[in-house]
């Protein structure tokens, strides 16, 4: 039924506000984001409307002015869709549906869209399936409306409460019936990572974009899927990996975002579950965005809903080769050195403070560090697989006493 979603809003607006809790330099990092997905799901920004509340409005999230800016702008220039970046009541959609007689959409909304344009396989169509309906289920009554005024009045009295109680039935029947669905997927995929047997398992973990597939492709010589959109992995690819002569296994598996809507979390399940076993994580940085700050700590939350976030992580610092310093003149001596104007060198600095030698800089793109970065994962596999198979120790030597002769046999290749 909504396997794939018609990509008809070309033409969209973005609104948000500025409340007590969203100042308006986070509101317009936001409003980036979801510019960047709407662009993602195949829309184009044509125009933001921002307010400035001490809360949203509950029966219109904006207010009743502002609201009329947006449809008198929406009509004269043939906009399709209206996206909020906060998440909309059941009722606050339908009013707002109302009014500006166009597609709403909201950021779970929009992430879902973009997720069931993404879902390539049998499993991830379920989970993004899944996901889609529960979102719907409380949603339903406003949907209704919404049918009622396209087919116009005749013969289309109000629905009554036992139309929309049908639909309500069937959308519950369909989600256990995915649910199922689910449940033996899951059960396969545990059996097959059970087969994989006693490999040390490292997963690629960060936010969206960051450049994850990309590493993935650069150590293991794989070709995933990378590309300057969100959300271009879905499915989890698994690679054996050798480093020198130490096997493991990597992951690469989907990107987190900030507010990932909880019912992607819940059903993505199986997908999350190769992090939930993996024994070493990498989690992956974009430095060259302007709040990887902000995207750390969305992908710890993250980690921490589904109970990862006490593995062995090393923090791995991507596209260093697009990282810009905000330098301050030497003349202004105005203008405070905070963290906004640090170097490469003060970030390290930082975050070797916070993470002991667990933390790499790197250029998957360039191929910069790469030596370093494939040190420490060789060392910090190989200190778990011994752990594990303390008789196997005299299989994995020191990293830099093989480094000569192997690099010998790469030349010969
Ligand atoms: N400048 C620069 N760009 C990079 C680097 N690594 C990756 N990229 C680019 O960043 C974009 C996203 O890369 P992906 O590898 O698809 O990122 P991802 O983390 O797998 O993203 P999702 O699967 O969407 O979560 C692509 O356009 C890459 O070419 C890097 O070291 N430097
Ligand atoms: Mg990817």
């Amino acid at each position: 039924m909504i396997e794939k979603n018609d990509l008809t809003y070309e033409k969209a607006v973005l609104i948000g506000v500025v409340t007590q809790k969203q100042s308006e330099d986070k509101l317009n990092e936001y409003l980036d984001e979801l510019e960047f997905l709407t662009y993602t799901a195949g829309g184009e920004v044509l125009k933001r409307f921002t307010q400035k509340m001490e809360k949203p409005n509950p029966k219109t999230f904006i207010g009743t002015g502002k609201i009329e800016d947006v449809r008198q702008f929406i009509e004269a220039n043939n906009v399709g869709t209206a996206i909020f970046d906060d998440e909309l009541s059941p009722a606050q959609q339908k009013n707002i549906e109302k009014i500006l007689n166009c597609k709403i959409l909201d950021r779970t909304n929009l992430i879902l869209d973009i997720f069931a344009q993404r879902a390539q396989t049998s499993n991830s169509r379920t989970q993004v399936e899944l996901a889609q309906y529960q979102y719907l289920l409380p949603r339903l009554a406003g949907m209704w409306t919404h049918l009622e005024r396209q087919r116009g009045g005749i013969g289309m009295r109000g629905p009554g409460e036992t139309e929309i109680e049908t639909d309500r039935r069937i959308v519950r029947d369909k989600i256990s019936l995915l649910k199922k669905k689910l449940e033996t997927i899951d059960k396969q995929m545990g059996v097959q990572r059970g087969n994989r047997g006693s490999l040390v398992r490292v997963a690629l973990v960060g936010y969206t974009n960051v450049g994850k597939s990309t590493l993935m492709n650069v150590i293991s010589k794989s070709e995933v899927f990378a590309e300057n959109k969100l959300f271009a992995t879905l499915d989890t690819t698994v690679r054996k990996v050798v480093i020198r002569n130490l096997p493991f296994l990597l992951t690469d598996t989907v990107g987190f975002i900030r507010k990932l809507p909880t019912q992607l979390v819940e059903s993505f399940k199986s997908t999350l579950d190769e992090v939930r076993e993996a024994d070493l994580l990498l989690h992956i940085v974009d430095i060259s965005h302007p709040n990887f700050e902000d995207h750390i700590e969305s992908v710890n939350q993250t980690l921490a809903d589904i109970k990862s976030n006490n593995k062995p992580t090393i923090m791995v610092f991507n596209k260093i080769d697009a990282f810009v310093e905000d330098k301050i003149e030497e003349d202004d001596l105005i203008t405070e050195h905070t963290e906004a104007h640090y170097s490469l060198e003060e970030w390290k600095r930082t975050w070797m403070n916070r993470m002991g030698d667990n933390v790499l800089f790197i250029s998957a793109l360039n191929n910069d560090n790469m030596e370093e970065f494939r040190k420490k994962v060789y060392e910090t596999v190989r200190e778990i697989h011994i752990k594990r198979f303390p008789y196997n120790n005299l299989l994995y030597p020191e990293y830099e006493a093989i480094t000569e002769e192997i690099t010998e046999d790469q030349e010969e290749e």
